[in-house]
């Protein structure tokens, strides 16, 4: 099929830029679609840095000034891996300029920036995602499936944790490269923006949205040197987080994060108890999906591990063969596949801003509960 091409603009070369710069580089010998991604320009304030990000990944240009590449005619949409603290300011520059957006997750520092951020795309009327990746694992896509088919019945319970244990030591420097994340001024939060936001996101795409929450914050370490004044400095960010949430179906919630769990990478789970069936899923066992059905017959019931790889499942009819499992990356590949698709019919992909600033909304919820001490309605 002779395909268009979908001329991509990346800002930042991080870790994500990676991810996302490798999905766009593998969807289309995976996924049949009517455009292609081409790796336009890469753009990062180090033109050492940027030139070899795009020598290793293939980008034919670089700038290192991202006004410039939001300028350029020949780019089609921008993918935004900054920091939070710029998505805002550059999705805003990329809507007025008519281009469509990609954005890393979390969408913004705070629910004010992602409302100014969805007005933008939907008063320029781009397309526009953000990259809540995990939606895109092809267990979860099925954990979707089976909820929306009405085989859990009413939902009682949701339960989700994400649990890190980088930042324990206290002589880590927080800020700069590799360390914003512990800098609130570059990441808006700690734990409840950065893995928080991904178990709400799945969440509402799972159970429909929060009602109310009650959250609790602790900052282990309260100072710590930071990488660009060399000051030691007050940390301003959550290093853990645990709250309480009513869903509006009536289920009740449960979630967790830190990045003080000793042992724990990315331990990001899930389980989903209803009426007739109940759903479990692990971030570390990534292709299985866990399943219990109370309709089974009596002396067979019991839990099911499903091993995810089977051309029935979601996605997987474009990988290999069955019984050969797929990975992290392919969220990603997912997740450009489904843009591609979409973009096709001129729709936006979801999450799209305004389905991501729901999620902003919860996770600012929490924190002004664990602020005030408080129960917390979720804003509107
Ligand atoms: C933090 O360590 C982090 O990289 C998050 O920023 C990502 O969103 C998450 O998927 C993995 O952990």
């Amino acid at each position: 099929m002779f395909k268009k091409n979908l001329n991509v603009g990346m800002v930042g070369y991080g870790f994500m830029g990676r991810t996302h710069s490798n999905a766009f580089r593998k969807v289309s010998n995976f996924f049949e679609n009517e455009h292609q991604p081409v790796l336009k320009a890469i753009c990062g304030r180090s033109e050492a840095n940027t030139r070899a990000f795009a020598d290793t990944w293939g980008y034919e240009s670089i700038e290192t000034d991202w006004p410039k590449l939001v300028e350029r005619k020949d780019i089609d949409v921008i993918d935004i891996c900054t920091p939070n603290d710029s998505h805002m300011e550059i999705a805003i520059a990329a809507a007025q300029a008519g281009k469509m957006i990609m954005c890393e997750k979390p969408l913004a520092l705070d629910t004010a920036q992602g409302e100014k951020m969805v007005a933008a795309v939907e008063g320029a009327k781009v397309l526009n995602t953000v990259w809540y990746n995990y939606r895109r694992i092809p267990a979860v896509t099925m954990a979707k499936q089976l909820i929306d088919e009405g085989r859990l019945g009413r939902i009682f319970h949701y339960r989700a944790n994400f649990l890190q244990d980088w930042t324990i030591s206290a002589d880590l420097p927080q800020g700069g490269a590799g360390l914003w994340r512990l800098d609130a001024a570059a990441a808006g939060s700690g734990v409840t923006g950065d893995l928080l936001a991904h178990c709400i996101d799945t969440a509402i795409w799972l159970n429909g949205s929060l009602n109310g929450v009650s959250g609790m914050t602790e900052t282990f370490i309260k100072e710590r040197r930071h990488t660009v004044t060399g000051k030691v400095e007050k940390v301003n960010i959550d290093d853990a987080c645990a709250f309480l949430a009513r869903f509006q179906n009536g289920s009740l919630g449960l979630f967790e994060s830190t990045r003080y769990a000793r042992g724990h990478k990315a331990l990001y789970t899930f389980e989903i108890n209803g009426e007739h069936a109940s759903i479990k899923w692990d971030l570390h066992d990534l292709h299985r999906l866990d399943w219990f059905d109370h309709r089974d017959e009596s002396k067979l019931r019991g839990w099911k591990s499903i091993h995810i790889t089977d051309g029935d499942q979601p996605y997987m009819k474009n990988w290999w063969v069955p019984g050969l499992q797929i990975g992290y990356e392919h969220s990603f590949v997912h997740h450009v596949a489904d843009f591609l698709a979409n973009l096709a019919g001129n729709k936006s992909t979801s999450p799209t801003f305004r389905e991501a600033l729901e999620t902003t909304r919860v996770c600012d919820a929490v924190l002004a509960s664990a602020k005030s001490n408080q129960w917390q309605e979720v804003g509107r």
